[in-house]
């Protein structure tokens, strides 16, 4: 029963409709919680009315939860559900243009982003988890490994559809049933998802998605009746919610934040590196935890690289997300622009030396023009804080223990890059890096099969490949 919206002009592929709600035991119903509206980062408008779970709402959903893993889903055998999300796999990908746009839209990133990398990797999510569904058994996980029931799953703002597949994906081929909270500033995409589980005809229950901020996802996690705990998103957030389960038996899963360096050696291929080190660190405005956001190059080559990365910056192209020419997109919130607004200004407040790439950047609408750090020290905020930004700092080292010393000097541990084209450094230096991904010339590279997650305040525990599998089962 949706009532569409008459289409906005130029903008009407998304089928934009003017109030979503939530998803529960396979229904769309009006939640309780106060609405929110999402908003277009990119033109600060209004995009649609979203309803929010209640308290009241979090326990309907974890019971139909309870009971589609009861009665369905924890008893089907693999190569049943595997079905089901070959099912959703070929549904993202046949509604992948809707997708892209309503997710840049949503999110601000460009749409050659969403199109070419979260909705393609968020389908290959699903095809590569559907492949293990009825394998589970003979995988060396034991004979008989079960699932754990529900898992509540809170997602952050950055990839808002690909992070629902990275939870969902396993939690299904495994057997589990999902209750899930996207974003509070990026809900739309989940939803789509969820009328994707309905054409699917996933059994209801199997999927839940309830939108609300911090609020619903403190409900969620803490309720008695989920069994797993699945977080992205702050680290402050990612302790809170491993403090308040302590002692609760319940599993948890946390992929925190990040401060990666990106380490350049004389010897490595400049102008390759140069790409490197862009996309590491505007690829999607730097909200990525990934991101390469700390440069560290050897001294004897800064000044060549910092020109050429200068010149190569200048060039990016930042606004509108709709724009296929767009490079840098929008800040997702006025709140996140503040955030980065902030470190800047502390970076030079401590000394660093700042360039802003001349490019035009939007009056209206959050933007933040890409913006290269010099002169770094470790001691200072930019080179110790997430920025989650379009923000490199750049610091330098002369030897490669200082390397590998200076990038390991973090409490983080997400990723990290080498440039050079010697291949026992790529060894050396992979072997000594606390980073749970060390990209060798290259950087920010998914893919299904590959586990990912961090060392120390990054988080604990893999999502992606075999070893994320272990996260959904009981073993
Ligand atoms: O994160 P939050 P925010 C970092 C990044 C960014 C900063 C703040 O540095 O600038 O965090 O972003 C839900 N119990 N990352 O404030 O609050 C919330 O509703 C349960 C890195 O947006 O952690 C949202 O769905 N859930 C990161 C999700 O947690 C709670 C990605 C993430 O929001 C909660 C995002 C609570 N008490 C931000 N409070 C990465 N690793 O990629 C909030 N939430």
């Amino acid at each position: 029963n949706w009532e569409y919206a008459p289409a906005p002009e130029s903008r009407d592929i998304a089928n934009l409709k003017p109030a979503y709600r939530m998803f529960v035991d396979g229904k769309f119903v009006e939640g309780s919680g106060e609405p929110l509206k999402t908003v277009n980062p990119a033109t600060e408008e209004v995009l649609a009315e979203v309803s929010t779970a209640s308290k009241a709402d979090v326990d309907t959903a974890v019971k139909a939860a309870r009971r589609a893993y009861d009665r369905v889903w924890g008893r089907m055998p693999g190569a049943e559900r595997a079905k089901y999300i070959f099912r959703i796999a070929r549904l993202v990908q046949e509604r992948s243009r809707e997708l892209a746009v309503l997710e840049s839209l949503d999110n601000g990133k460009p749409i050659k982003e969403s199109r070419d990398v979260d909705v393609p990797t968020a389908a290959a999510h699903f095809f590569y988890h559907a492949g293990w569904a009825d394998k589970l058994g003979y995988a060396g996980f034991g004979p008989d490994p079960r699932p754990l029931g529900v898992a509540g799953q809170v997602i952050p703002w950055n990839f808002p559809l690909l992070m629902a597949s990275w939870k969902i994906a396993p939690a299904l081929a495994c057997g589990n049933t999902v209750v899930l909270k996207p974003a509070e500033t990026t809900p739309l995409t989940a939803l789509v998802l969820a009328e994707i589980c309905q054409q699917a005809e996933l059994p209801p229950g199997v999927v839940n998605i309830l939108p609300g901020a911090g609020d619903v996802g403190s409900e969620l996690v803490n309720h008695a009746g989920v069994d797993k705990v699945a977080f992205t998103g702050s680290t402050e957030v990612g302790k809170l919610i491993q403090r308040s389960l302590a002692g609760s038996g319940k599993k948890m899963t946390m992929e925190l934040g990040g401060k990666a360096a990106n380490i350049v050696f004389d010897d490595a291929p400049l102008d390759q590196a140069v790409e490197g080190i862009v996309n590491g660190i505007f690829f999607n405005q730097g909200h990525v935890c990934c991101a390469g956001s700390r440069l560290l190059v050897q001294e004897s080559i800064a000044d060549e690289l910092l020109e050429k990365l200068r010149t190569r910056v200048a060039t990016l192209r930042v606004g509108d997300s709709l724009d296929k020419n767009t490079d840098v997109g929008a800040i997702n919130s006025r709140a996140q622009l503040e955030k980065i607004q902030e470190l800047a200004a502390a970076g030079e407040a401590e000394g660093a030396q700042r360039w802003t790439s001349p490019v035009p950047v939007p009056d209206k609408g959050f933007f933040f023009a890409p913006t290269v750090f010099s002169d770094v020290q470790q001691s200072m905020r930019i080179a110790r804080e997430e920025i989650f930004g379009p923000v490199l700092s750049v610091l330098t080292f002369r030897t490669p223990d200082e390397a590998v010393a200076k990038a390991n000097n973090t409490p983080y541990g997400l990723s990290a890059g080498i440039w050079t084209e010697k291949g026992s450094r790529i060894l050396w230096a992979a072997q000594r890096m606390r980073a749970g991904v060390v990209w060798a010339n290259t950087f920010n590279r998914f893919d299904p099969t590959a586990p990912f997650g961090g060392y120390q305040e990054s988080g604990f525990g893999r999502e992606g490949g075999r070893a994320g599998l272990e996260a959904y089962l009981d073993v």
